[in-house]
């Protein structure tokens, strides 16, 4: 299979997006955070690498050592795996946000290790549950907020909701004020947040409307609410704490799984795609600089400038992107079978050969019938050949790019 070739269309624009997101995340940690508009969609989370580790991703990147890239890579991601998600279960007091918690690990409501239930106010201080089903995770229960006069601002503050990489806002019977003020405040905040709906057991039993009509209602309720405030409109899931495979149970399960994944990795990979965004677009200007002063040749010991294949070649070493460096690639990737080397790439660099032969040609014929023209010619010539340099120069860091990004996306381990 040729992943490069493939690459452009689809995967490139996921790049894009990556790299556009570390660049907005850059901007909220410093502090002129407030030309980030509200509602853009980043998400804070505590996962991150040490300055250290993007140091020596970048200089591998900066050497073409991409075979030294997956290594760190590699390791970095395995020890982002043992990172363990915090998750804050909230609402309103008496929504069922224990008797969810218990749901969700797939337990009984009465058992040695569960969330203590009940009609009267039950969970006083948050309280922390693992499960078998989610490794590497917390699921925090927090006392409800409706009982108490507290604002949601201290109530955010006093669970220290901050130090959250997703929080599930629990609501039933009403979708309240209270449920829209703490969405609100996940989107202040930019936390990945879901709303689950619980209950809907009895709802389902005291309706007068048939099911499909119902969990349409519950929806575009909760969804109104949130249109009103302004709020881009989160995962929203029904269930009951009863049937936890039932309804959305599952959908909210696998969502979750992909989402314990992404904040696992996602911002490593943000990370990880700026620096090699960076290093290498800072490589193609430093050797763009050369190609105006026309030092390249000198610098990179290239025998004939005019020589497209030999430039190809000095490139492809410069960013690690030869056909020997991607073998050895694939090998340490453990996927042999990979052909970083796309013919598509190879053809369109033929053709600019070609066509750099053609204009060779064209130049020289007009050289020799009109001589006046020498200055314009050369100057054109000269020219030329810079553009055809930079535009293989494009291309190869266009490549070590795409095979860059295939290293970070095969090193994400699958949930
Ligand atoms: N019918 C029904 N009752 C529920 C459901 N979830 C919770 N409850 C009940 O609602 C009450 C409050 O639940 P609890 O989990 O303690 O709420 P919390 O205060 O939000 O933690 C208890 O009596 C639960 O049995 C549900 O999905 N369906
Ligand atoms: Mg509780």
């Amino acid at each position: 299979m040729d992943l490069v070739m493939k690459l452009p269309q689809n995967i490139w624009k996921t790049f894009t997006l990556l790299i556009n997101m570390a660049k907005s995340l850059k901007l909220l940690i410093s502090p002129s955070s407030k030309s980030i508009t509200a509602g853009e969609l980043v998400y804070t989370s505590q996962n991150s690498s040490s300055p250290e580790v993007m140091e020596e991703i970048g200089k591998a990147v900066a050497e073409g050592n991409l075979q030294k890239v997956i290594g760190i890579v590699k390791d970095e991601m395995q020890s982002k795996s043992k990172y363990t998600v915090k998750i804050a279960v909230t609402g309103d007091s008496g929504n069922g946000m224990s008797s969810f918690i218990n749901a969700l690990r797939l337990i009984g409501h009465d058992e040695e290790d569960s969330a203590p239930t009940g009609v009267v106010r039950t969970t006083q201080k948050p309280a922390r549950y693992s499960s078998s089903h989610f490794p590497y995770v917390d699921l925090w229960d927090l006392p409800g907020l409706g009982a108490t006069a507290q604002s949601v601002k201290s109530y955010l503050e006093e669970m220290q909701i901050s130090t959250f990489d997703l929080i599930i806002i629990i609501a039933s019977e009403q979708f309240s004020s209270n449920h829209v003020k703490l969405a609100e405040a996940m989107q202040r905040m930019r936390k990945r947040f879901y709303v689950v709906w619980t209950k809907l057991d009895r709802d389902l039993r005291t309706s007068t409307f048939p099911e499909p009509q119902l969990l349409q209602n519950i929806q575009k309720n909760i969804q109104e609410n949130l249109q009103q405030a302004q709020v881009r409109e989160p995962p929203v899931f029904l269930v009951s704490c009863f049937s936890p495979s039932l309804h959305d149970f599952p959908k909210l399960r696998e969502t979750l799984q992909k989402d314990l994944t992404v904040i696992k990795h996602l911002d490593l990979l943000e990370t990880l795609s700026h620096i090699c965004e960076k290093n290498i677009n800072d490589r193609v200007e430093s050797i763009k600089r050369s190609i105006d002063a026309d030092s390249l040749q000198r610098e990179s010991e290239i025998s004939d400038p005019d020589n497209m294949k030999e430039i190809q070649k000095v490139f492809q070493e410069i960013f690690g992107v030869d056909d020997e460096s991607l073998r050895q690639v694939a090998l340490k990737m453990g996927r042999p079978d990979t052909h970083f080397t796309s013919r598509e790439f190879q053809e369109k660099l033929s053709n600019q050969q070609n066509d750099w032969t053609k204009w060779l040609y064209q130049s020289a014929t007009q050289f020799v019938s009109k001589p006046y023209n020498f200055m314009k010619c050369c100057y054109h010539r000269h020219h030329s050949r810079h553009m055809q340099q930079k535009g293989i120069l494009d291309e190869t860091a266009g490549k070590a790019k795409a095979v860059l990004l295939e290293i970070l996306k095969d090193s994400i381990p699958h949930p």
